[in-house]
């Protein structure tokens, strides 16, 4: 149960209960309790890297290797995720409102809690759709679950550590510690081995060359890459054109802006367009400084909810 100040709760509801049209924009905080870690603050180095940094075309092109091997991790993390009960309050409230959710993530988790597709706009792309990186090749393909996609990519396994000697007094305490926290670090793959986590830049990772990563089928030279929306990228045009059209087809209510640091365009830009066209504006996120910076932040009859959207979502839809 989520702890929510009972008369903001009041007051959404009973606005929730009129609204017609209604818009979402989510970020990576609404699988954050799925498991899956966010792109900014805590969490959004992996290994030595801000996240950030690898989603870029010149990162994928200085070091394709490095950026496929945080991919295959990302699908791989996302596979093993669990859509959490946000994921399944927004795909409900799709199929009986005249709702979209406008997902800046990439881990699928809104399509397996059925969120119906035609109201699900990805802006950012799929982690599980593949294309090729030739300039003059059109080669892709859509909902590839294959993990690892390549051998090479497959994480590597790390043999379980032997427990501390019980008869080692002095050193026991320190050594539970260290042991537990490298459990925590591990999955057990069942087989005795447990999976290292690659995100961690202390785990060591084979340096791959561009013969190890997935090759394009068509034009047979081409590297395959995820198709995912980089930095200094266009999103998808036709998701666009689609989201512009529902935004221009009549007022609109309310905008939920959840889990999301708003701090990247044109996603962001929504919450604008949604108050241009009548909007209030309902933010759901852990941390009060990441309400958009539009206009002035909040504005009268606005609500900002703090906590996890995981336990946050389906309580003020209920
Ligand atoms: C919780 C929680 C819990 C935690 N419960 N909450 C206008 C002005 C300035 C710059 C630009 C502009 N227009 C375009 C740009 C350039 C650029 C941009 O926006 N730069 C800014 C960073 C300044 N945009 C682009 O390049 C875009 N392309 C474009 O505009 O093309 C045309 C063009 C090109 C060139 C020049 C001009 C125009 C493309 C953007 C693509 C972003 N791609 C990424 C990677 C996708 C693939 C992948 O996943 O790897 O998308 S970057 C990354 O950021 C990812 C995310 O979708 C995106 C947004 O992050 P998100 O989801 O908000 O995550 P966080 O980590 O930032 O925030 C998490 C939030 O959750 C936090 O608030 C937490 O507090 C909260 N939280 N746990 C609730 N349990």
């Amino acid at each position: 149960q989520a702890s929510i100040p009972a008369a903001d709760l009041q007051s959404f509801t009973e606005y929730l209960q009129g609204c017609k049209r209604i818009l979402a924009l989510v970020g990576a905080g609404l699988s954050a309790s799925s498991g899956l870690p966010t792109f900014r603050g805590a969490g959004g180095l992996w290994r030595s890297h801000e996240a950030t940094s690898l989603a870029t075309p010149g990162a994928f092109n200085a070091n394709p290797g490095l950026v496929w091997q945080f991919y295959s991790y990302r699908r791989h993390m996302a596979l093993s995720a669990q859509p959490n009960p946000a994921h399944y309050a927004l795909a409900e409230l799709a199929r009986k409102r005249d709702f979209i959710t406008l997902s800046q993530n990439v881990d699928g988790l809104s399509q397996r809690a059925h969120h119906p597709p035609e109201k699900l706009h990805l802006l950012h792309g799929s982690l599980f759709d593949i294309k090729c990186t030739s300039f003059y090749c059109d080669y892709s393909r859509k909902d590839d679950f294959t993990d690892p996609i390549v051998p090479a990519l497959a994480i590597p396994k790390t043999a379980p550590e032997p427990k501390p000697s019980a008869d080692d007094k002095t050193g026991e305490e320190a050594a539970k510690s260290l042991y537990s926290a490298m459990e925590s670090k591990r999955a057990e793959t069942g087989d005795g081995q447990s999976e290292a986590d690659i995100s961690d830049a202390r785990v060591p990772l084979p340096e791959l060359t561009p013969d190890d990563l997935p090759h394009c089928p068509k034009c047979k030279t081409g590297l395959l890459r995820p198709g995912v929306v980089w930095f200094g990228e266009s999103l998808p045009s036709r998701t666009l054109n689609a989201v512009d059209r529902w935004v221009a087809s009549g007022p609109i209510d309310l905008m939920l802006v959840i889990g999301t640091s708003s701090k990247v365009w044109p996603a962001a830009g929504y919450v604008d367009k949604a108050r241009r066209r009548g909007a209030r504006v309902a933010v759901i996120n852990m941390d009060a400084n990441d309400i958009p910076q539009s206009y002035n932040g909040l504005e009268p009859g606005d609500w900002f909810f703090q906590g996890d959207a995981g336990a946050i979502v389906p309580e003020i839809l209920k």
